[in-house]
């Protein structure tokens, strides 16, 4: 089928500028303790480096959540409704989207977000084949930050608001929060979201997923420096930094970093930053819920909770939300 038989509108490009970035990487730096801010994983490359995470062994969030999905389908189906249009947060490369799509009553249309244009082309065009009555309106943004919902042709009941793969997590508890708030204005009264949550477990588990014996987190850990120097004029060397992620219990989160092998100085669009023997920067958080507290957190801010769903090993939650 060529693009003109499918549904497949224009797409809105609303992604982070290369000033964006640079003001993002160079405040992160210049603090006593360096960070990066996660989203910007998601160049082309981190956004291929992250399905491959998602096929190894030990990330068992995707396959988890996946089956669990394909199991609750008919009840997500039923208490979902009919002629929906669903917005993905993140939606990366759709075969979750599918697995929704497929159990959903006539779906009107599906408007995917995603900061990586790549990743969003890619997924578009092959969804847009398959489904060629679903209205499909890509936008290209930092769903972080508000924007307006685009409209589509044709008549839709209400939205289904989706973000899958424990993407919450990413947020530190009161940036979920503002998420949810956000989200739950934009959708407006009277819609649902569906949000994959993954849950607290035993420390090795955890610890294993992140630290892949194939070593591809540590490549995709690394890819934010490589990003920096291909879009940046950044001189890293990346055999000088190393990938270090674990559980911290108490905090319920994993943390990722690059840990610096030696003293070194790095130029960044003409800035320089030091790194001393040791030092790291803080890549990422991923926190992990109990489902309590993660029921709480929504309902503080302002969605009911309808339903929740736990594969049999209780590694990952899926929760239904409404706004009354
Ligand atoms: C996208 N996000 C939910 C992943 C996670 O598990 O926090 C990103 C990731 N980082 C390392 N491995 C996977």
């Amino acid at each position: 089928m060529t693009q003109s038989n499918c549904q497949l509108a224009a797409l809105v490009d609303l992604s982070p500028s290369v000033a964006e970035l640079r003001a993002s990487v160079w405040a992160g730096l210049a603090q006593t303790r360096k960070s990066l801010q996660a989203k910007f994983f998601y160049d082309a490359e981190g956004s291929r480096l992250f399905e491959e995470i998602c096929a190894t062994p030990e990330y068992y969030p995707t396959r988890t959540e996946r089956k669990l999905l394909l199991d609750i389908a008919p009840e997500i189906s039923s208490l979902a409704g009919p002629r929906r249009a669903v917005v993905e947060f993140g939606s990366g490369s759709g075969i979750k989207t599918r697995t929704l799509l497929d159990c959903l009553q006539d779906p009107v249309a599906y408007v995917p977000v995603e900061i990586s244009r790549a990743a969003l082309v890619e997924a578009v065009s092959e969804l847009a084949v398959d489904y060629p009555k679903l209205q499909i309106v890509p936008v290209c943004a930092d769903y972080t930050k508000p924007f307006a919902l685009p409209n589509f042709a044709g008549e839709a009941d209400g939205w289904l608001g989706f973000f899958p793969g424990s993407t919450i997590g990413n947020f530190t508890p009161p940036q979920a929060a503002q998420f949810l708030t956000q989200v739950r204005r934009m959708l407006g009264r009277g819609n649902q979201m569906l949000v994959g949550v993954d849950l607290r477990k035993d420390t090795a588990i955890l610890n294993a997923a992140y630290n892949d014996a194939a070593g591809v987190t540590a490549k995709f850990n690394l890819n934010q420096l490589a990003r920096i120097n291909r879009e940046l004029e950044g001189d890293f060397d990346l055999a000088q930094f190393e990938h270090r992620a674990f559980y911290d219990e108490e905090q319920g989160r994993i943390e990722m970093h690059l840990v610096s092998r030696r003293r070194q100085r790095v130029s960044i669009s003409g800035r320089v930053f030091d790194f001393e023997e040791g030092e790291t920067i803080h890549t990422e958080n991923s926190y992990k819920y109990d489902i309590e507290r993660f029921r709480s957190l929504a309902v503080s801010t302002g969605w009911s909770h309808r339903s929740v769903w736990t594969d049999a090993d209780r590694l990952f939650s899926i929760h239904l939300l409404g706004s009354e």
